[in-house]
C-alpha cells in the first residue's frame, strides 16, 4: 500500500521501530456501537487502559480518504461525533480511499490495516459472525473470512450473542481460524460469561498466547488469525434471563422493520442497551475493557519474545 494511503502516527511508528508493544483498536464500536456522548469517553478510556499496561494504543479509522493507524484527540473526536463517518468493512476501504470519505473500521477492516502496518495484536468487544437468520439472509460478517487470511491476534469476548454462536464457531473451524479460551473451557458469550459452547484449547497467561503466536509463525502456511476469547468477569455480565428475553424481542423487531446489511448489528446493540436500561452497555464495556487490558499484556509478552 503506498504511503499516501496508510498514515501512521508518530507515536505508533516510534513504538514499532523500538519493537515496543502496540495494540490496535477498532473504531466501529466507537462510531456505531456505543451511544454518544459516552462513546468518546470510552474511546479515550480504552487508549488509557493500553498505556497503563505500558503499551501504545493505535486506534484505526479512515479520515478524508486516508487510513490512520493511531489517532490524535481531535481525530478520535471526529470518529465519535461526526455523522458523516461511515461503517467500513475490509471491502469498503478502497472505495472510501478513492472517494476521500471518512469511516470507522470494523474488525475486518481494522485487522487488515493493522496487519499491513505491522501490528500483531488487536482488541475489540465481540467479533461479527453468522447471523441467526442465515438461511434466509446469508448474513455472515466479513470479519470471519478476513480473519482466515490475516496473521493477527484478536482479543474478544467471543462473538456477539445476537449471532448464531454455534454456527459461527463452526465457520471459524472451517476457515482454519484458531480459537483459544482465556482461562476458560467455554466460548464466552459477549454480554455473558459463557455461550455454553466448549472450546478445544485453553490458555491462562499472556506468555502462553505469545507462545501460540510464535508456533503459528514457525509453522508458516495460511496466514490465519488467532482468536483469544476472553470472558467478561462474572460480576459484570448481563443477567442471562434478561439477556435472553430482550434479545428475542430485539430480533423480532429487527425482522419486522426489515433492517438488513450493515444496519443489523448497530440496531440490535442499541435495542438491547435501551431495553435493559443500559445494563447491556455496561456489560459490553466491561468486556471491552478486559479485552483491551489483556491485549496490551499479550503485546508486551509478544514484544519480549
Ligand atoms: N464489538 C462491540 N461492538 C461493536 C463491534 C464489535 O462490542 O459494535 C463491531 C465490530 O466493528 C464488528 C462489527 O466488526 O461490530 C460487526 O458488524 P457486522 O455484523 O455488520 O459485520
Ligand atoms: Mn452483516
Amino acid at each position: 500500500m503506498p504511503d499516501t494511503a496508510l498514515l501512521m502516527s508518530e507515536e505508533v511508528r516510534e513504538a514499532l521501530e523500538r519493537r515496543s508493544p502496540v495494540v490496535a483498536l477498532e473504531s466501529t464500536i466507537i462510531a456505531h456501537g456505543l451511544p454518544r456522548p459516552r462513546n468518546l469517553r470510552v474511546a479515550e478510556e480504552l487508549e488509557e487502559v493500553v498505556r497503563t499496561v505500558g503499551a501504545v494504543p493505535a486506534t484505526i479509522a479512515v479520515l478524508d480518504g486516508r487510513a490512520h493507524i493511531g489517532l490524535d484527540k481531535a481525530q478520535l473526536e471526529r470518529v465519535a461525533n461526526d455523522d458523516s463517518v461511515r461503517k467500513l468493512g475490509h471491502r469498503d476501504l478502497a472505495p472510501a480511499l478513492a472517494a476521500g470519505a471518512s469511516g470507522a473500521t470494523t474488525v475486518s477492516a481494522t485487522a487488515f490495516l493493522a496487519a499491513r502496518a505491522g501490528l500483531r495484536v488487536f482488541a475489540t468487544g465481540g467479533l461479527g459472525g453468522v447471523h441467526r437468520e442465515w438461511t434466509e439472509t446469508q448474513d455472515e460478517s466479513a470479519d470471519l473470512a478476513l480473519l482466515a487470511r490475516t496473521r493477527i491476534t484478536v482479543v474478544c469476548a467471543g462473538v456477539k450473542s445476537i449471532l448464531d454462536v454455534p454456527a459461527t464457531l463452526q465457520r471459524l473451524e472451517t476457515l482454519g481460524v484458531g480459537v483459544l479460551g482465556y482461562g476458560t473451557g467455554h466460548f464466552p458469550g459477549f454480554y455473558l460469561r459463557s455461550s455454553g459452547e466448549p472450546v478445544d484449547w485453553t490458555v491462562r497467561t499472556p506468555g502462553e498466547v505469545a507462545a501460540v503466536m510464535r508456533a503459528q509463525d514457525a509453522l508458516g502456511g495460511p496466514e490465519a488469525a488467532l482468536v483469544v476469547a476472553n470472558p467478561v468477569p462474572e460480576a459484570e455480565q448481563l443477567d442471562p434471563a434478561l439477556h435472553d428475553r430482550v434479545l428475542a424481542e430485539a430480533l423480532e423487531e429487527c425482522g419486522q422493520r426489515g433492517i438488513a446489511g450493515q444496519g443489523v448489528t448497530p440496531f440490535l446493540l442499541d435495542y438491547l442497551a435501551r431495553k435493559t436500561d443500559g445494563a447491556s452497555l455496561e456489560a459490553n464495556l466491561a468486556a471491552v475493557r478486559g479485552n483491551v487490558r489483556l491485549a496490551a499484556r499479550i503485546s508486551a509478552a509478544w514484544a519480549q519474545a
